[in-house]
């Protein structure tokens, strides 16, 4: 156990990892940059005017008259101006000529099953859809809940609902019917889009029995609209109408209207750790012109040449902001993949980089821990040439998994891009520039231009480089969340009251010696060990820098000596064998690397560990086992079986000293 170092005012959060690696970004794609530093510098010269720049990218009904209002916490952008947002995304690459471009290469999961839309396809199928929602009844301001596999129309029911201003709430196929019936409750929505089911792990996998049973038990709802996608039989209620009969009998021209900057866009449900899920309440303007703006500036979009490909599910954040809104304002080509990686075989992924010669690619960390976890030669046996900037989204990046994924995948060639952001910042925040900024395994570097964010201790007061402490954000953005729906108690309560006049993520960060910026995760996780507040992150990090091991997760268990003691689980690499002696190996692996102040009192090898439904640690449940509680409530988990995995491990934990 250490002592606390005489002299040193106690830390907010111990900067205990230090990493001396550097990637210099490409010479080639420096010069041809889109962003270069001189964005930082504008940007910090007048904020104001850099936003307006990034807002002047998009097509405008009417130009607005009033940048920001801020009455803190409450935001508007753009204030006066009105655009439609599908528009933007669908027709004005029509209308400029670019008709014929690709806008998506869908690939399903089943082999061979593929669909090419184009921008023209998707003006069209946009249109009829938004026909179709007219024809239902839904009007501007009405509530749409989306639950879908990711097929074609789910982009397309979500640009129907944006060109006509109904508000769509999605929620991720994965949810329960207790889950959707409730954010279908809260957001009050009048019209559900489904489909029969859609193709997971090699099977069909029901939808619509879900959507009927939460439906059943919500009267608010006039109909459900199904597309019919794998074929298998669906029960039918008297609020079903086919997506074939009604959508495809429309005409396929409508005229968009003009929308307020400020008017809804969507609402998205956030479940976080505990409590009940928040509506998080996007609008028009200032979202399409951050998604967009960072889009272009984080991953050097070039539209003409790349071939863009985002991995996560459109049911999160980061396939509104990036798979739909921000690639289609900028007229991309995009890849959507329907399935999972391991379908039908490990080597999914990397097959469709090569098939589609996918230049940009954008995923999590959880994925590539566990294409760590499976091995290099899987990679290794598909070209991925093609790939130019590659970026990682959902969870701290471990420095190991950095430089696996920029050598494996990146060919050691291509930057990554470590994007920090949330469901409530509606975009990236803090991520290199891949022509601007020499990376750092590990490190979200520095706030994009126009973003101001700080790392304060307890009191709020900045703390100095080579400190740690809690990550905010010191000014509004354009796409931030409006508030909480329905709830604006609750919104100032949860992101404006820890810190006076400041937005707080929940987040644990540090500012090392240069001043760049680590996510050390959700300060809720945050262990107490003799006085030290010690973040997961450093330590799942140390881990993971063992040769042996591809994924950990630790968490603070009680006890007598030092108040908190860490218990990690970890997953080893395809190659690695359970031995003997690995937890004394690993527990000396971490004291030599961070301090003996951070060597874990257990290590336990487990199979797998209990994730959210977007791939993100849940802490807390191995919180309960390390203190051998009952485990707590597994709602949120995607896979409820694992927690069986991890408790057997238990009586083979061995403590030490
Ligand atoms: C986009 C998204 C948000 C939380 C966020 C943080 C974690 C996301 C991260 C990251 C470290 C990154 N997070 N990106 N932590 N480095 N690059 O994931 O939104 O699902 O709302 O989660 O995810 O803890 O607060 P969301």
């Amino acid at each position: 156990m250490a002592p606390e170092t005489p002299g040193n005012e106690p830390q907010a959060l111990s900067n205990l990892l230090h990493e001396n690696r550097r990637f210099e970004p490409p010479v080639e794609l420096a010069a041809a940059a889109n962003v270069t530093e001189a964005a930082y510098t504008q940007a910090a010269a007048d904020r104001l005017a850099f936003w307006e720049g990034a807002a002047d990218r998009l097509t405008w009904a009417k130009r607005w008259e009033t940048t920001l209002e801020w009455n803190a916490p409450f935001a508007k952008w753009f204030i006066g101006g009105e655009l439609n947002v599908a528009y933007n995304c669908v027709d004005r690459h029509v209308e400029e000529g670019r008709g014929d471009k690709v806008a998506y290469y869908w690939e399903g999961e089943p082999e061979g099953d593929t669909r090419v839309l184009t921008y023209n396809d998707l003006k069209s199928e946009v249109s009829k859809a938004a026909n179709a929602l007219l024809e239902l009844g839904v009007r501007k301001g009405d509530r749409v809940a989306v639950y879908m596999p990711m097929i074609p129309e789910l982009p397309i029911a979500m640009l129907a609902c944006a060109r006509i201003g109904a508000i769509h709430s999605v929620v991720f196929g994965g949810f329960s019917a207790t889950a959707l019936k409730s954010r279908i409750d809260d957001a009050d929505a009048k019209l559900v889009i489904t489909a029969d089911g859609g193709y997971r792990r090699g099977n069909p996998s029901a939808l619509k029995p879900t959507v009927d049973e939460a439906v059943a038990q919500c009267p608010q709802v006039e109909h459900v609209l199904v597309v019919r996608r794998t074929g298998q039989n669906v029960a039918a209620t008297d609020k079903d109408v086919w997506w074939h009969d009604l959508v495809e009998r429309q005409s396929d021209q409508h005229t968009p209207e003009p929308h307020d900057a400020e008017d809804p866009l969507y609402i998205l449900y956030t479940s976080g750790t505990t409590g009940r899920p928040k509506g998080i309440l996007h609008t028009t303007g200032g979202y399409l012109t951050q998604t967009a703006w960072t889009h272009d500036a984080v991953f050097d979009l070039k539209p003409d040449k790349d071939i863009y490909w985002c991995t996560a599910d459109i049911g999160w954040v980061t396939g509104h902001s990036y798979i739909v809104y921000g690639p289609l304002a900028n007229g991309a080509t995009s890849v959507i993949y329907e399935g999972t990686p391991d379908t039908p075989h490990r080597g999914r992924f990397w097959e469709i980089v090569q098939k589609y010669k996918v230049t940009l690619l954008y995923t999590a960390p959880t994925a590539i821990r566990t294409f760590m976890k499976w091995g290099d030669d899987i990679p290794a046996k598909y070209d991925m040439s093609s790939l130019r900037v590659i970026g990682s989204v959902g969870e701290p990046i471990n420095p190991e998994a950095y430089v696996w994924y920029r050598e494996n995948i990146g060919g050691s060639r291509c930057p990554v891009v470590d994007t920090w952001w949330q469901t409530e910042t509606g975009a990236v925040m803090i991520s290199p520039l891949p022509g601007v900024t020499s990376g750092k395994p590990g490190a979200a570097m520095r706030p994009l231009p126009g973003i101001v964010a700080d790392v304060v201790d307890d009191q709020g007061n900045s703390v100095p480089n080579g400190g740690g402490g809690f990550l905010v954000i010191r000014e509004p953005w354009p796409s931030m969340l409006r508030t909480i729906w329905g709830d604006d108690q609750r919104y100032i309560d949860t992101y404006w009251s820890r810190f006076e006049g400041m937005y707080f993520p929940g987040d644990g960060a540090k500012k090392d010696e240069d001043g760049d910026l680590w996510l050390l995760g959700r300060v809720d996780d945050v262990m107490l060990i003799s006085g030290h507040n010690i973040s997961t992150t450093e330590v799942e990090s140390a881990l993971v820098s063992h040769p042996k091991v591809a994924e950990a997760a630790v968490v603070g268990a009680t006890d007598p000596v030092t108040g908190q003691a860490i218990v990690s689980f970890v997953i080893l690499r395809g190659t690695a064998e359970e031995s003997d002696d690995i937890a004394a190996d690993l527990r000396n692996h971490v004291a030599k690397t961070l301090g003996p102040i951070a060597k874990p009192r257990q290590i336990l090898v487990v199979p797998e560990l209990p994730k959210t439904r977007s791939g993100k640690i849940m802490r807390r449940l191995l919180r309960d086992v390390a203190e051998n509680r009952s485990v707590g409530d597994v709602t949120t988990l995607a896979d409820s079986t694992v927690m069986d995995l991890i408790s057997e491990k238990l009586p083979s934990a061995k403590s030490e000293d």
